[in-house]
């Protein structure tokens, strides 16, 4: 349960970070799937703040196919960081709705404006740790979490302020099932706590969220949890455009997220990587709509 009564909902249509359309309609289909409606019906005031603006280029831009659409993603970053600041400043609870995953450094940072120290929780197949030296793809939310940490391109590291970074040892990844060659080395020289499928699978979520609380909430004034629906199996999440078999239930997802309502640590909150030209009937969407719900408060009886 957030300790606000207030949220905004910010959309962010960028798929710039996955190089793929059809994520920029994230926003659209979470409000189709009635996220403001059953956020109020929590007992929530639901501010729908609209969708930021995402400037369409034509090419990858200055900085080429290793770090692509830099300058379109780092504006959008730019602007939301000053939005969530904004939000949190006005005493609300910050939903960031994607968009791709690249957005999360941008609303990071406006979080760090507020909160001296903030803890992050990353549901995720992937492990977002890549830099362009490292990055398969070019793809910049593949980037993100590292950018968060301060490691990557100046220009995106910069947004929101040099000083105002993430602590790698107030970081944990969960979920994942598919990291790069680098992001593997940067987790073991940072020392960042990865809880992936297998350890669901050997501990159950209910003693790996004990333990993802215990590290974010510890000496941290707030955690920021950030979503993307790809940590989720494909079958319960089809609509994700980078889709990574084995992944976790509804109903793990679901434990994880009553846990954190338990221990209302969190602060804000990213949706992202819900595309729904990939989606069936807009699945995706509702499920996170669910998670959502079940973050803020939802209780059965
Ligand atoms: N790690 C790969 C793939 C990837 C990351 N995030 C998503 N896909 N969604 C990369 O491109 O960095
Ligand atoms: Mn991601
Ligand atoms: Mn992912």
């Amino acid at each position: 349960m957030a300790k606000t009564k207030d949220i905004s909902l910010i959309g962010v249509p960028i798929d710039l970070g996955a190089d793929r359309r059809g994520v920029d309609m994230g926003p659209s289909a979470l409000r189709v799937a009635a996220i403001e409606s059953r956020l109020a019906s929590l007992g929530y005031t639901v501010h729908d703040e609209g969708d930021l603006v995402v400037r369409r280029p034509s090419g990858y831009g200055a900085f080429g196919p290793k770090l692509k659409f830099l300058e379109e993603i780092g504006a959008v970053c730019d602007e939301l960081h000053r939005n969530v600041s904004s939000a949190m400043e006005r005493g609300r609870f910050p939903l960031v709705l994607g968009g791709d995953h690249s957005l999360a450094f941008g609303s990071i940072s406006g979080v760090l404006q507020h909160k001296r120290s903030v803890g992050v929780i990353w549901f995720d197949a992937h492990a977002d740790l890549n830099t362009d030296e490292t990055s398969p793809s070019g793809n910049i939310h593949g980037m993100s979490l590292a950018l968060a940490l301060g490691i990557g391109h100046p220009k995106l590291t910069a947004i929101g302020g040099v000083d105002k970074k993430i602590d790698p040892s107030k970081v944990v990844i969960v979920g994942a099932r598919s990291i790069d060659p680098g992001e593997r080395k940067l987790i073991r020289e940072l020392g960042i706590k990865v809880f992936s499928m297998h350890d669901i699978d050997r501990l159950g979520m209910t003693r790996v969220m004990e333990e993802t609380i215990d590290i974010v909430r510890d000496g941290t004034d707030g955690v920021h949890l950030s979503l993307d629906l790809d940590g989720l199996d494909p079958e319960e999440a089809p609509g994700v455009g980078t889709p990574v078999i084995g992944g976790m239930t509804y109903r793990e997802g679901h434990l994880a997220m009553e846990l954190l309502s338990e221990a209302g640590c969190v602060v804000s909150m990213d949706i992202v990587e819900v595309n729904p030209i990939l989606d069936h009937r807009n699945k995706t969407a509702l499920v996170a709509v669910e998670l959502a719900a079940s973050l803020l408060g939802e209780r059965i009886l």
